[in-house]
């Protein structure tokens, strides 16, 4: 039985499969890449959950097969939660993760250490191609640094330190942080839903 991930986040493709392998989901696991035709999601939702629903439903309209699709940010205390659904393009450009993290850091350039709270959050949904559909979400609290550090992950990962860890997300490896991510929990959460209605 084939699962769509539907996404083109490379960072987001490599993140899932660790996950979902991890937590025993034995489908073969295809990314929305192999579905060019498939148009990309106009993301129209005004939640990270109304959106991964958008995504999962157009995959699994088009491919007549089932789809999983994660809507994730990263949302700022002090900013009442910006980026947020907005997180992929802050700057301006859709993906470009250097000058959204960069643009980000200026506008928080006047926060002091006690003021940098923030989140990921990610919202993952189950569509099946009859309209069913599942969604659940998940968080990683951190505070945020002033400055990158680290190569791994993506996005806002360098400037995120996790709460109870002394480095960013950039720092940890990926197993490190997929045990505690908003995605690791997420997807952990959809796991039981994927198998009881895959069967
Ligand atoms: P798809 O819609 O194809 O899945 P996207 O990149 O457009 O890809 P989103 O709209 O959900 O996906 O945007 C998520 C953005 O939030 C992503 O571009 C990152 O900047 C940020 N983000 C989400 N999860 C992250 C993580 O684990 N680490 C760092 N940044 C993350
Ligand atoms: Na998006």
């Amino acid at each position: 039985q084939r699962l769509i991930l539907a996404t083109r986040n490379a960072g987001k493709i490599t993140e899932l499969h660790a996950i979902l392998a991890d937590a025993g989901l034995d489908l073969e696991l295809v990314g929305a890449d192999a579905y060019p035709e498939v148009p990309d999601t106009k993301e129209t939702g005004v939640t990270f959950a109304e959106n991964a629903l958008l995504k999962a439903h157009a995959l699994a309209r088009a491919t007549g097969l089932p789809a999983v699709a994660d809507d994730s940010g990263l949302c700022v205390d002090v900013l009442n939660g910006a980026p947020g659904i907005f997180s992929a393009r802050w700057s301006g450009t859709h993906g470009d993760d250097k000058a959204n993290l960069n643009l980000l850091l200026a506008q928080l350039s006047d926060i002091d250490d006690a003021h940098r709270g923030a989140h990921f959050a990610c919202a993952a949904a189950l569509a099946l191609p009859d309209g069913t559909e599942r969604v659940v979400e998940g968080r990683m609290e951190g505070v945020l640094r002033h400055a990158p550090t680290g190569t791994n992950g993506f996005g806002y990962d360098p400037i995120l330190q996790p709460e109870g860890h002394e480095v960013t997300c950039a720092e940890l490896t990926p197993a490190e942080k997929n045990a505690i991510s908003h995605r690791g929990k997420a997807f952990r959460a959809l796991v039981p839903v994927v198998k009881e209605l895959l069967g």
